[in-house]
């Protein structure tokens, strides 16, 4: 399975072989398993460079931004909803975020890649209701590679040609940028603030956490990382590491959501924990922006018919 997306990768990206790490990594996956390399006509089709591919596709509207909503524990009201980009292009199945958005880094894409998905995520969400106290939080991933002053302007111009309300956005971050250009980040981050809008550490768990950034930086929520979840009920450690991060937002007064909730004792357990916010495929998929809208209008999202009406009070 993971072989065959490997290969259409491949196909999509023959060129990125250039300067990318990512295709050539990819590349040489498609040689280590024979029969699944590039095919002799697609190797022979002169493919676009890269930069022109992935550009067009964004032109084309072959991305296209998922929502997926986020609930709360007690009540099952929803409490935002995460911009995801998706790539389907037309001539093979669909294309992994992780794999274009490494190469939109490596080929200095990712620019113009980020901005299009918050200029689409904020006009899209901004139709969701006239009244902005019922505007989910948005959330919209920002990656380290995009933190500049351009990034600011590009955030300014979103929030004012959308009218998005700067304080439904909630910008994710996660620590590599921290570490990489702390200065540039810290400077950059105060912008946003200063704009309005909201702050989320990202995958949190899985890199430094240092503690340090969370009294340095003005962060309104804390993404407790998808792999700690899927590892606490069949781990005391990381089932400890959970409950401290959470016990930790609330003394902070921070929001603390857990990522990559998949079953029913998963999220049962942190309930038990005081965890009050939860996102993952036991609630909602990733789903298109009119599928996700009317997800929010239910409590529990899929939830609810999994276990029946009786969370819905
Ligand atoms: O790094 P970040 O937290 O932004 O990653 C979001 C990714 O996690 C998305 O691609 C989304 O599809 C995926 N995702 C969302 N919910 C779940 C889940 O319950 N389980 C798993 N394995 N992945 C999820
Ligand atoms: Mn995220």
């Amino acid at each position: 399975m993971e072989h065959m997306t490997l290969e259409r990768e491949a196909r999509v990206f023959p060129a990125l072989a250039d300067d990318s790490l990512g295709a050539r990594a990819l590349l040489a996956h498609g040689a280590a398993y024979p029969g699944l390399g590039m095919s002799a006509a697609s190797a022979r089709r002169r493919p676009l460079p890269p930069t022109e591919r992935l550009r067009n596709a964004i032109e084309r509207e072959e991305l296209s931004v998922h929502y997926q909503p986020q609930y709360e524990t007690r009540g099952g009201r929803h409490c935002g909803v995460e911009a995801l980009a998706r790539w389907f292009p037309p001539d093979c199945e669909s294309i992994a975020p992780t794999v274009f958005v490494q190469a939109a880094e490596k080929n200095g894409l990712i620019d113009a890649l980020g901005a299009w998905v918050l200029r689409k995520a904020c006009a899209t969400v901004a139709t969701w209701n006239r009244n902005i106290e019922q505007l989910p939080i948005l959330c919209v991933n920002v990656s380290p590679r995009q933190i500049s002053p351009a990034f600011c302007t590009v955030l300014a111009s979103t929030l004012e040609r959308t009218g998005f309300p700067a304080e439904r956005l909630e910008l994710e971050i996660t620590e590599g940028i921290l570490i990489e250009k702390p200065d540039l980040a810290l400077e950059c981050i105060s912008q946003w603030k200063r704009l309005g809008v909201r702050i989320a550490l990202d995958d949190f768990g899985t890199g430094y956490s240092s503690l340090s950034y969370l009294s340095r930086l003005p962060v309104d929520r804390i993404k407790i990382d998808k792999t700690l979840v899927h590892r606490m009920s069949n781990d005391l450690k990381t089932a400890a590491i959970v409950r401290t991060v959470i016990s930790l937002g609330a003394d902070l007064g921070v929001d603390v959501l857990a990522e990559g909730v998949e079953s029913e004792a998963q999220l049962t357990m942190l309930n038990g924990m005081g965890c009050r916010q939860v996102q993952g495929f036991l609630l909602a998929l990733p789903a298109r922006a009119d599928e996700a809208k009317s997800m929010l209008a239910s409590r529990w999202g899929r939830r609810i018919s999994l276990v029946g009406s009786t969370h819905a009070s």
